[in-house]
C-alpha cells in the first residue's frame, strides 16, 4: 500500500528533508483517498485517520510532517459525505503540495536578496529552501562561494555539493568539525529548518547549533529558511519538539559496537539552536526576526491555542 511504503521511505530516510517529507506525506494521503477501498463515510474517515497517523509516526522531530498531515485531513471530521470527505483530502493535498513549492520560490527570492556579491556562504546538512536561496544569488548574477558541510552520520552534504556543483556555484567541503577552522572567511551561514518553536528557537540538523554558536562568536549573521510550515504550532500550549534519536548503527559499525561492550553510541539527529543565535528567518510570508515566531504560527497556522482550547472544553485536554 502507498502510505505504508511512503512511511518506509521517510523512516528509513530515502525520502528525507523536512519540506520533502510533508508533501511526501500529502502526496500518500492523496492517493490513499482515491485509493481506498472504504466507500461509506465513516470507514473512510478512519481508513484516512489511520494512514495519517502511520505517516506523522515516522518522524518525530519535523513538524512539516504533522502539519502537512493537520492541514490534508483539516474538515475531514466535520464532512457530511464519503464525496465530500474524498474530495476534500484530495483538493488539499494538491494545495498543500502546490502551496510547498511555491513557498520555496518565494523563500529563494526573499533570501538570495541577503546575499551579497562576493559573499562566501556556510551551509549545513541539506536544506531546499537554504540551497534555493544560494542558488538564487548565483543565478541572479553574485559571484558567491560555498562552504558546505559532510553532515555525520548521514553524509547529506554530499547532495549538497551535488547540487551546488551542478548549478556551477564554487564550492568547498569541509567535515563538520572543521566549521570553526574557516569562519573567518564566511560572511553568512544559511541553514534550514525542522521545526521553529514559539519562543524562535530552531530545530535543524545536529551540528546546527555548533555552527550557528560559532558563527555568532565570530559575528557572523545566521539565516535560516523555513516554510511556514515548519513552524510548531503545539509549542504554544507547551508541547516540546521530541529529538529524533536514531539507530547507533549509523554512527559505528554494528560489529565495532558490539566488541566495546562499555560504549554506548548516542545519535541524536536534530539539535537546538537558540534564537539569540539567529539573525533572520526567510519564510514565504517575509524575512522575520526569530522573537516573531508566534505571529507566524498564529497568523498562518492559527491551530495550537484553538484545538487545546476545544479539547479542554470537552474535557480531553492535557488541562483536564
Ligand atoms: P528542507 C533535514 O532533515 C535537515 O535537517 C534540513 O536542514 C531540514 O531537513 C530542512 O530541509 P533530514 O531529513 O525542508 O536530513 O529545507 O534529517 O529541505
Amino acid at each position: 500500500m502507498f502510505v505504508t511504503e511512503t512511511a518506509e521511505k521517510i523512516k528509513s530516510m530515502e525520502i528525507r528533508g523536512a519540506g520533502r517529507i510533508a508533501r511526501a506525506a500529502a502526496e500518500a494521503l492523496r492517493h490513499h483517498a482515491l485509493e481506498t477501498p472504504a466507500r461509506d463515510l465513516i470507514s473512510f474517515q478512519r481508513e484516512v485517520g489511520r494512514a495519517a497517523q502511520t505517516l506523522v509516526a515516522t518522524r518525530p522531530t519535523a513538524v512539516s510532517l504533522s502539519n502537512a498531515v493537520h492541514i490534508v485531513t483539516e474538515g475531514l471530521e466535520q464532512a457530511v459525505s464519503y464525496e465530500e470527505a474524498q474530495e476534500g483530502v484530495i483538493s488539499r493535498a494538491g494545495q498543500f503540495i502546490r502551496s510547498s513549492h511555491e513557498a520555496l520560490g518565494k523563500i529563494a527570492m526573499f533570501g538570495a536578496r541577503h546575499i551579497r556579491d562576493g559573499d562566501t556562504i556556510l551551509t549545513h546538512c541539506n536544506s531546499e529552501a537554504a540551497l534555493g536561496c544560494i542558488i538564487e544569488a548565483h543565478r541572479s548574477g553574485k559571484e558567491i562561494e560555498v562552504f558546505a558541510t559532510e553532515v555525520r552520520p548521514r553524509n547529506q552534504g554530499l547532495i549538497t555539493i551535488r547540487t551546488l556543483n551542478d548549478a556551477g556555484i564554487k564550492t568547498n567541503f569541509i567535515v563538520d568539525s572543521a566549521v570553526r577552522s574557516f569562519i573567518h572567511e564566511i560572511d553568512l551561514v544559511f541553514v534550514g529548518a525542522d521545526a521553529i518553536t514559539v519562543n524562535g528557537a530552531v530545530v535543524n540538523k545536529i551540528g546546527t547549533a555548533q555552527v550557528a554558536h560559532t558563527a555568532t562568536e565570530a559575528r557572523v549573521n545566521v539565516l535560516v529558511a523555513a516554510e511556514t510550515y515548519k513552524f510548531a504550532p503545539r509549542t504554544i500550549i507547551g508541547e516540546i519538539i521530541r529529538i529524533e534519536e536514531r539507530d547507533g548503527s549509523e554512527v559505528l559499525a554494528d560489529e565495532i559496537s558490539r566488541a566495546l561492550t562499555h560504549v554506548t553510541v548516542r545519535n541524536p539527529v536534530f539539535d537546538v539552536t537558540p534564537s539569540e543565535f539567529i539573525d533572520l528567518i526567510v519564510t514565504e510570508a517575509g524575512v522575520i526576526p526569530p522573537q516573531m515566531a508566534y505571529i507566524i504560527i498564529k497568523d498562518y497556522l492559527g491551530w495550537g491555542i484553538e484545538e487545546f482550547n476545544k479539547n479542554f472544553e470537552t474535557g480531553t485536554g492535557n488541562g483536564e
